[in-house]
């Protein structure tokens, strides 16, 4: 677990069913961990054991917003949309998605 101070101040979601195991899961964001790359980790409702984490590509992206959508592709695998808020790979500062 992260021990950074923002770890899901602002960004504790529903995650949708990751697992599988018919429960919806829970998305935390922590958008200062590592530096202030960002972390996304995702828990097991039933459980509450860690699933699994994002990382961030670059080490001031500032990953962390997001949330469960749905099946947004059709597929019967449940998404997920998450954000580098500090990301500056198209504009300083301009995020990504
Ligand atoms: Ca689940």
């Amino acid at each position: 677990m992260s021990n950074t101070a923002t770890f899901g101040r602002f960004f504790a979601f529903g995650a949708g069913d990751i697992n599988d195991d018919g429960t919806s899961d829970i998305f935390i964001g922590d958008y200062a961990a590592v530096g202030v790359a960002g972390r996304v980790y995702i828990y097991s409702n039933v459980a509450g054991s860690l699933l699994r984490t994002i990382e961030a590509e670059e080490r001031i992206d500032g990953v962390g917003l997001g949330r469960g959508i749905g099946d947004m592709s059709g597929n019967g695998i449940n998404d997920l949309i998450y954000a580098a808020y500090t990301f500056s790979g198209a504009a300083a500062g301009g995020g990504k998605i």
